[in-house]
Parts: C-alpha cells; sequence; structure tokens
C-alpha cells in the first residue's frame, strides 16, 4: 500500500493548526481592544461626572439647594437628564462648567429643538439624575456598557 505524504508544501493539518492560531490571536486581540475601549469610556464618564458634581456644588452655593429629582423610574431618564441640564444651566457658574463637557456627549435627541439638551454617557445613553431631598448628594447614573438601567455595569457617581 502506497502512503501519501507531501514532500513538499504544507499538510492540511498544519493549514489548520495555523487557522486556528490566527484565529486565537484574533480573538484576544479583539478582547484586548474591547477592554481598552471600555476603560478610556469609563475614563471620560469620571471626567463628565466630574464636571457635573461640580456643576452641582455651584447650583448648591447660589440655591442653597440640588435640583429635585426623586422619581425612580429609568423610563423617564431622558426627562430627568433634561431637567440636570436645565437647572444647571440656570446658575451662570453652573453652566460655565457645563460647557466643559463634550458637545458630543450633550445632545437633544428627545422632545423639541427649544426643549432642554440631555447628557450622555460615553456609550451613547443618556446619564440618569437623582436627588431625594434628605440625601447628602445627588446621584448621577450611567447605564454602562451594556446601555441598560438596573444591571450590574450600570456606574453611578456614588
Ligand atoms: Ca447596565
Amino acid at each position: 500500500m502506497k502512503s501519501y505524504k507531501y514532500k513538499h508544501g504544507v499538510t492540511l493539518v498544519e493549514i489548520l493548526v495555523v487557522v486556528a492560531i490566527i484565529a486565537l490571536l484574533t480573538t484576544m486581540v479583539i478582547g484586548i481592544a474591547a477592554r481598552i475601549s471600555n476603560q478610556s469610556k469609563e475614563r471620560g464618564l469620571e471626567c463628565t461626572c466630574a464636571l457635573l458634581e461640580s456643576a452641582l456644588q455651584e447650583y448648591h452655593e447660589y440655591t442653597g439647594k440640588f435640583p429635585e429629582q426623586p422619581e425612580k423610574n429609568f423610563t423617564n431618564v431622558p426627562v430627568h437628564s433634561e431637567y440636570l441640564y436645565k437647572e444647571l444651566h440656570l446658575i451662570p457658574e453652573s453652566r460655565e462648567i457645563l460647557e466643559k463637557i463634550p458637545d458630543s456627549l450633550v445632545k437633544n435627541e428627545y422632545g423639541a429643538a427649544d426643549t432642554p439638551a440631555e447628557i450622555y454617557d460615553p456609550w451613547g445613553t443618556v446619564l440618569d439624575y437623582r436627588y431625594v431631598p434628605g440625601d447628602n448628594f445627588p446621584e448621577i447614573i450611567s447605564a454602562g456598557p451594556d446601555k441598560i438601567f438596573g444591571t450590574a455595569d450600570d456606574i453611578s457617581n456614588k
């Protein structure tokens, strides 16, 4: 019986091994890239939260209170965000800080053109705002990478 053996070129097994290695490397690179992208977005969110916190502090110094938003209803997040933007916009010092938030994160995608803008997280979801009188400080909530509120990856300034 003759055995078939390639003297030149590569065997099917060698090709499969190379394909498997390339697939594995590609998966690793995509995974690392996604993680780096999420980390940079988390840092972006920290910056936005820090700006909103200083704007809220200025608001508090000016008015003696924080904008009140006790409702916890994630379906109304755009309304909460618009309310936060509108309130902070009323106080000159807060408005100045608000203007430091990148334009790409301040958009008016809900409501009519003359309604206040909403503030977005780096994943493109509206930021929620909540403040119950008696709390130490308002809460700013991002839906996180999965863009869904109420899940484990949500990020809060608290
Ligand atoms: Ca989430």
